[in-house]
């Protein structure tokens, strides 16, 4: 396929953003989220501005020939040397991943194939990581609200369509437990409880779940440290912990709730007590980097020498390149570190993610329960597992 004509327009993500879009030779649109409680270590999204990179894309006249994945390689040569960038990651995160994914939703398209074939051979479907109750950063539309960003249920049945039911079953189940003032960012529900509260009720509901579907269901968090840690404590609604009583609050939750996944325990530079985490509970529990590791090949390669995680966040526009991203997934698989594809809480209706999921073979994808953001993505994994 040559890159006959390009186009980039401006649209709104679900929070009303701006974020770019992307159509290559009149195929399929891409767009790319944005985040909120966001990493220090992330790519910038933009070169310049989101406007400056729209103009970029709407003049790229390069006859640029993409036949395969790999070929994306010629793509960052091209915009390197336009823009005179050492990396085209520089680029900007957002822009450079959106432009790749419609190229190859383009290719796709030309090849008569579905987007998850054209990018790998690892293919497999992911176990769904649904953020149910919500708090923290992304809950800041009401006052009280738990410290906590998300509480997640990952159904663990062999089948991602019964996951699906049993991940919806608890989100209305949970909705008649906790008293809800509607929905958060990511549509997960908006309610004034305490951490151990939403626990609670989460458990209730799993254990009621568990019956009806006879399938293990885990429950973790997202507990989103960075946005807590001020001032070298971790604030909390009803108290400040250092950071070795943090260790020890995060290990007694895993303890006290059967956590099976704890993302982001800690603030983004403390590989350190990640890695004392990931010792004493790494078997029983993954303990997932997010903002630590911020999609960075080289923060991954640290993480893993460190033994600071067991699992990892991987989000297309927290590093851009989609080159890199397979590489990050080759490095974790090769290292036993479990993977998970994730949304962020700004999304728009691209429904992309689904098949890169598939596509590079991620464990687990966290993309939401609720809301048409997430569930164009929930969907298309769905009719993906009735084509393989
Ligand atoms: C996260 C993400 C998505 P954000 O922290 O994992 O849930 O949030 O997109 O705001 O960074
Ligand atoms: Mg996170």
């Amino acid at each position: 396929m040559i890159i006959k004509e390009v186009r980039s327009r401006i649209i709104e993500d679900s929070r009303g953003q701006d974020t770019i879009a992307v159509c290559v030779n009149g195929g399929a649109e891409a767009s790319s989220p944005n985040g909120k409680s966001t990493g220090e270590y992330e790519t910038k999204s933009y070169y310049k501005s989101l406007n400056f990179c729209v103009g970029f894309l709407n003049n790229f006249r390069d006859k640029i020939e993409i036949n395969k994945f790999d070929d994306l390689v010629k793509l960052e040569k091209a915009i390197c040397k336009k823009l005179g960038l050492g990396n085209a990651r520089e680029f900007g995160a957002n822009s450079l991943y959106t432009f790749q994914s419609a190229v190859l939703k383009a290719l796709a398209h030309e090849k008569k194939k579905e987007l998850f074939e054209i990018i790998g051979t690892n293919r497999r479907m992911p176990f769904p990581v649904g953020n149910v109750v919500g708090g923290g950063l992304h809950s800041s539309a009401i006052k009280i609200h738990p410290n906590f960003q998300e509480f997640l249920v990952i159904p663990k049945s062999k089948r991602f369509s019964d996951n699906l039911k049993i991940m919806n079953y608890i989100y209305d189940g949970v909705k008649n437990i906790l008293q809800n003032h509607g929905v958060n960012d990511e549509g997960a529900w908006l309610v004034s409880s305490t951490d151990e509260e939403v626990f609670d009720a989460l458990n209730k509901a799993k254990v009621i779940a568990e019956k009806k579907f006879r399938v293990d269901i885990e429950i973790g968090i997202d507990a989103a440290t960075s946005t807590l840690f001020k001032n070298r404590k971790y604030n909390y609604t009803d108290k400040k912990l250092n950071q070795s009583e943090q260790v020890k609050f995060v290990s007694e939750l895993i303890l006290n709730y059967d956590l099976s996944y704890v993302e982001d325990p800690f603030q983004e530079r403390d590989f350190k007590n990640f890695s004392k985490l990931q010792k004493a509970l790494g078997k029983k529990c993954l303990i997932v980097g997010d903002d630590l590791t911020a999609t960075q090949y080289n923060r991954v390669v640290g993480a893993i020498r460190t033994k600071s995680i067991n699992a990892m966040i991987i989000k297309p526009n927290q590093n851009g390149s989609l080159l890199e991203l397979k590489r990050i997934f080759d490095l974790c698989r090769k290292h036993g570190v479990k993977t998970v594809l994730s949304h962020r809480s700004g999304e728009t209706l691209d429904s992309g993610l689904a098949d890169y999921a598939v596509g590079f073979g991620a464990d687990y994808i966290k993309c939401g329960v609720a809301t048409r953001w997430r569930e164009v993505k929930l969907m298309r994994l769905a009719k993906i597992e009735k084509k393989i």
